[in-house]
């Protein structure tokens, strides 16, 4: 599959490369990891992602700057990268062969071509093993965007897909000048106060139940106007409430135009994927999420509840 896929990447000129719409680090750098190669084999590439502004924290990835929301005109050949079904791209259906690059569970399997492995920690391990398997050698700003993809994805090689593959694809990435601490930096330590303040908000209105092994919390519009926060900031304010002591699912209510983006984290026993996938949505063991077209916050609730059969 590997062998395939590269030798249809070969064969096509005009590739684009595209992310899930409010992309992560693991999506950004899955995507930007290949950018500079196919330029060197003399390709027309393109990046793509349909979210605009694209979060911020992620601007010092090489290329990161090349990213367009937009697809071109000409195109023989899509790559999707980290991204579980064709509807999370954000385009219309296209009639051009597609190779679909991922590690979610729940991917529906929509390429042309499929190298999907939920066994890896993350989809730019894919990505790794992509340009392992067709002898191509690693560039430091490959390496930093794998690496950096990596990192988020395991959360600094700390939830439970940090296996062996993660250790080993981090030195390979460090071997080829990725600089750990450098990353770091720029992920962790780059916070805007809004975020801050976002985080804080949702410790204030954070509500326990189930003899506080739930814990939710919700986030209005208003919220997000009134810290200035962004709506990619609201990933970390999930992973706060998982972080408390007695929590074991984690669920975080973001609101939109017509209803809710839900995100869901737990930490050892319950497959938030399952649940995820029953209310249309997708994502891993520990860390998935669905969207809901209505504003009835307690059913959602009622509803994850039931289906995590803590009711
Ligand atoms: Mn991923």
């Amino acid at each position: 599959m590997y062998r395939e896929a590269w030798q249809r990447i070969e064969a096509s000129s005009r590739i684009v490369l595209i992310s899930h719409i409010n992309p992560d680090g693991d999506a950004l750098g899955s995507q930007l990891a290949l950018y500079p190669i196919l330029k060197s084999m003399g390709k027309k590439v393109t990046a793509v992602n349909r979210t605009t502004p694209l979060p911020i924290r992620y601007d010092f990835l090489p290329n990161y700057e090349k990213i367009r929301p937009a697809l071109p005109e000409h195109i023989d050949l899509i790559i999707s990268f980290d991204c579980g079904s064709f509807d999370r791209l954000g385009i219309e259906k296209q009639d051009i062969p597609l190779i679909n690059i991922d590690h979610h569970i729940t991917n529906t399997r929509y390429g042309d071509i499929n190298l999907i492995d939920e066994t890896m920690p993350s989809a730019s391990s894919v990505v790794l093993k992509l340009l392992e398997e067709n002898g191509i050698s690693l560039r430091r700003d490959v390496a930093t965007c794998i690496y950096t993809a990596l990192a988020e994805d395991t959360g600094f090689f700390s939830y439970d897909n940090t296996n062996i593959v993660a250790f080993e694809t981090a030195s390979k990435l460090i071997a080829a000048k990725a600089d750990p601490a450098f990353i770091a930096r720029q992920l962790k330590e780059r916070n805007s106060l809004a975020k801050l303040r976002l985080e804080a908000l949702t410790v204030q209105k954070l509500e326990l139940i189930n003899h506080a092994m739930v814990g939710y919390a919700v986030l209005n519009l208003d919220d997000f106007k009134k810290t200035g926060a962004l709506r990619s900031d609201s990933d970390a304010c999930v992973n706060l409430i998982r972080s408390l002591a007695t929590v074991e699912l984690a669920i975080l209510l973001i609101e939109e135009q017509e209803g809710f983006k839900v995100s869901l984290r737990s930490k050892t026993r319950i497959d938030v994927s399952r649940i995820a996938v029953s209310m249309g949505g997708g994502g891993h063991k520990r860390a998935a999420g669905f969207t809901v077209r209505h504003k009835n916050t307690e059913k959602i609730i009622a509803e994850i509840l039931e289906k995590a059969e803590l009711s």
